[in-house]
């Protein structure tokens, strides 16, 4: 499992092969289940994917958006297996944000991100063009496939002058040329909606939303979007405008988005919080709270999903159906930094890079003793071809010798159930080559469901299930 990473570090080399997947989407089409191919270019496809399912200032805008992302990674692994999308992180500006070390890096220009003010130009050149017909932007209907098809006329940005967004007032932002659009921007910069008069340039003030309410992912997720729509206005241009989300034509995008996806995580793995909501948000059943049975959640997420708002490829018969609460759609995605990064967010990344944490370093999995099941608990270890190193896991349980789990060199599985009210707490480590626990008394939640997560090396996975009844 590749990890991805905050754009300021990437390499040249690997900004280079990030372009040139992306650019490559473009030369590549949609296989059809009928045979032949698409007309619409998977590059095109992402913005027409987003038109035609893409939901706002709804529950799904979290778990769609993800799923897209998700989706358009696995399209550029295709091109080059070893790429993942950077993240922008949004509290700084694109012009002048810190790589790991501290140095301030740029973005933007035409080894990476394009230009900051009009046309993004090189290196995205090839991702529109001026002479396209002139209704490609006002397809509706019928022919918007065939439109799909056709480069957009531009991808423009205007950002503001260099500061970071928190720090830019809104009559600053740019409201696009349209000038529809540019109304609507007075009008929301005299009477800002809810949400959007704050900015919140403080990430973790972000993951406090709704922290400690009834519904704590709601108070979130209802952050995260004016956060995020705050975001595309300081870029300007054609990812601001609102006038038909044509967003998905800029390639920033997905450096926003990612970033989105990466405050997402963060929340999900926030290891503290309130006591009623902690590790529930890696559960599909409990994560959105009541959020999950609203209509916009319970419906197959679109268009992936077949049926009359799907666009091919998805459009076949027997499409598999995507649903908020798949476990894809709930697993929070690797990231190299999270908001929480001494904790087990950072923890959970280090271990997925696959190195060898040092002795003193925890590796928690946070078992919430509430919410174990009455019966029994199954453990379950699966080690990749190259993984070599692991010894095994060693499951605690009172009143008898722990459990350890040992890998069986030719299955490189091994599993076993433990009654759960034989378990007891413990914080699960990582020492000497074995899993550990180390007694954990002060607090009540110790371990849970680290829920099928991969490991580095390359295809080892560890999974922790409750099995629940
Ligand atoms: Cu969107």
């Amino acid at each position: 499992m590749r990890v991805r990473k905050n754009a300021a570090d990437l390499t040249p080399e690997e900004r280079a092969a990030y372009v040139a997947a992306v650019i490559e989407l473009r030369n590549r089409f949609p296989q059809l289940t009928g045979g032949g191919s698409d007309t619409v270019n998977w590059w095109f496809k992402q913005d027409q994917q987003h038109i035609n399912g893409g939901p706002h200032q709804l529950p799904s805008f979290l778990p769609w958006h993800r799923e897209l992302v998700n989706r358009f990674e696995a399209l550029l692994q295709q091109v080059d297996p070893d790429i993942t999308v950077p993240y922008w992180d949004w509290t700084t500006d694109p012009r002048a944000t810190p790589d790991r070390t501290g140095r301030l890096v740029d973005l933007m220009g035409p080894d990476f991100m394009g230009a900051v003010e009009g046309d993004i130009g090189e290196p995205f050149l090839s991702l529109y063009d001026p002479q396209t017909s002139p209704n490609r932007d006002t397809y509706r209907g019928t022919d918007r496939e065939e439109r799909a098809a056709l480069p957009p006329p531009h991808v423009r940005r205007r950002l503001p002058p260099p500061n970071r967004p928190g720090d830019v007032p809104i009559n600053d932002f740019d409201w696009s040329d349209n000038p529809a659009n540019f109304d609507a921007g007075v009008q929301v910069r005299n009477n800002p909606p809810a949400g959007l008069e704050r900015y919140q340039p403080d990430d973790r003030a972000l993951l406090d939303e709704g922290s400690g309410e009834p519904e704590p992912w709601q108070g979130f997720a209802d952050w995260l979007y004016p956060a995020h729509s705050w975001a595309h206005r300081y870029m300007g241009g054609d990812i601001a405008r609102a006038d038909g989300h044509f967003s998905f034509r800029d390639p920033f995008v997905f450096l926003l988005h990612s970033n989105v996806d990466r405050l997402y995580a963060s929340w999900q793995l926030r290891p503290e919080g309130d006591s009623r909501e902690p590790a529930g948000r890696l559960n599909s059943a409990r994560v959105y709270g009541s959020q999950a049975t609203v209509p916009d959640m319970t419906r197959k997420m679109d268009p992936w999903s077949g049926g009359s708002l799907a666009v091919p490829p998805w459009d076949a018969p027997n499409q598999r159906e995507i649903h908020t609460t798949d476990p894809d759609v709930v697993r929070p995605t690797l990231y190299d930094r999270y908001v929480y990064n001494d904790e087990l967010c950072a923890s959970w990344a280090a271990f997925l890079l696959g190195r060898r944490l040092p002795g003193g370093h925890i590796i928690q999995a946070v078992i919430e003793l509430d919410t174990v099941p009455t019966g029994s608990t199954t453990f379950r270890l699966q080690l990749g071809q190259r993984c070599s190193w692991w010894k095994g896991l060693l499951v605690p349980v009172a009143g008898s010798d722990d459990l350890l789990l040992e890998v069986d060199s030719t299955s490189r599985e091994a599993e076993a159930t433990v009654a759960s009210a034989g378990l007891r707490g413990g914080v699960l480590g990582f020492r000497r080559r074995e899993w550990d626990f180390w007694p954990f008394s002060t607090v009540r939640r110790l371990a849970y469901q680290v829920g099928d997560l991969d490991i580095v090396p390359d295809a080892s996975r560890v999974t922790f299930v409750w099995q629940q009844e």
